[in-house]
């Protein structure tokens, strides 16, 4: 068994975290342009600033929930035959204890710095004057993937879908790319693909089953569904 996971928003919302389409989410709060792109952050670097000190500052202050402990307790149960993609930037995942963790849009508590690409773990909050601890120059941000740039680790998720058997999307809208693509590789590639979300996603059609409801509660039931099929 070769199994991919996919977790957005939703997998971290009974944590506390905003989610980022859901009613008075992220996006209906803030415009994703001024703050979720190069262009935004180029124009305004002090607002894009405050919105990831604000996140990093609630992601500090969130614990991992039973969905991201169900998933590091299927990724122990079976040593390598979990690979484990996130959209999210938050550290949940990790400091629930799951190590083969792909965060294919960055890290909310990683900095970059723009010019040298030296990075390191981020300060609480960070600020356009912040100085590259490598390389001494202001071109500081946050290590996120904005839009219009390229995710991380491409390869090995694209590598990792080949080889899948099974593939789960977990608290995810299916509205971002390439991430929303890759249930079609999975089942293109015969994998069985579940969805466990709190309601039908856009890509609902493309998979074999839904379990429908809050993470907390769908995510643990499906992975002791899984570890009783022996793994
Ligand atoms: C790319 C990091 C090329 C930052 C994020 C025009 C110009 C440029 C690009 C594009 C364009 N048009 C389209 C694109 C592509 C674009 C895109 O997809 N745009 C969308 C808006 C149409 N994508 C990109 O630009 C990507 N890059 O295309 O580069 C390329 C690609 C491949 C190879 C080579 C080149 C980069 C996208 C990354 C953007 N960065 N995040 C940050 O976090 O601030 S995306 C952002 O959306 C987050 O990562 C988030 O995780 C992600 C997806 O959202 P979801 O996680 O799904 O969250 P959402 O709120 O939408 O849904 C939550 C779900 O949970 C809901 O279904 C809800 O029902 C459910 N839920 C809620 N509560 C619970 C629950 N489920 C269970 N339990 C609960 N309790």
């Amino acid at each position: 068994m070769q199994i991919v996971i996919l977790t957005g928003a939703g997998i971290s919302a009974e944590s506390g975290l905003g989610t980022f389409r859901d009613a008075g989410g992220l996006w209906s709060q803030y415009d994703l342009e001024e703050v979720a792109t190069p262009e935004g952050f180029a124009r305004n670097p002090d607002l894009v600033h405050a919105f990831y000190n604000a996140r990093r500052a609630n992601c500090a202050a969130a614990t991992p929930n039973a969905a991201h402990r169900a998933l590091a307790r299927l990724e122990a149960a079976l040593p390598g035959q979990v690979t484990l993609v996130t959209q999210n930037v938050d550290d949940l995942h990790a400091r629930a204890g799951s190590r083969a963790v792909i965060q294919m849009h960055g890290a909310l508590m990683r900095a970059l710095c723009a010019e040298c690409g030296h990075r390191w773990p981020a300060p609480a909050t960070m600020s356009p004057t912040d100085r590259c601890p490598a390389c001494r120059r202001a071109a500081t941000r946050p290590d996120v993937v904005w839009f219009g740039e390229i995710p991380y680790r491409m390869d090995d998720i694209a590598a990792a879908l080949d080889r899948a058997t099974h593939f789960a999307a977990i608290g995810t809208s299916g509205q971002v790319w390439p991430a929303a693509g890759f249930v079609k590789s999975a089942r293109r590639n015969g994998a069985h693909c579940v969805e466990l979300n709190l309601e039908r996603s856009d890509l609902a059609a493309m998979f074999h089953a839904q379990h429908i409801g809050p993470a907390t509660e769908v995510v643990p039931a499906w992975v002791d569904s899984l570890l009783a099929q022996g793994g």
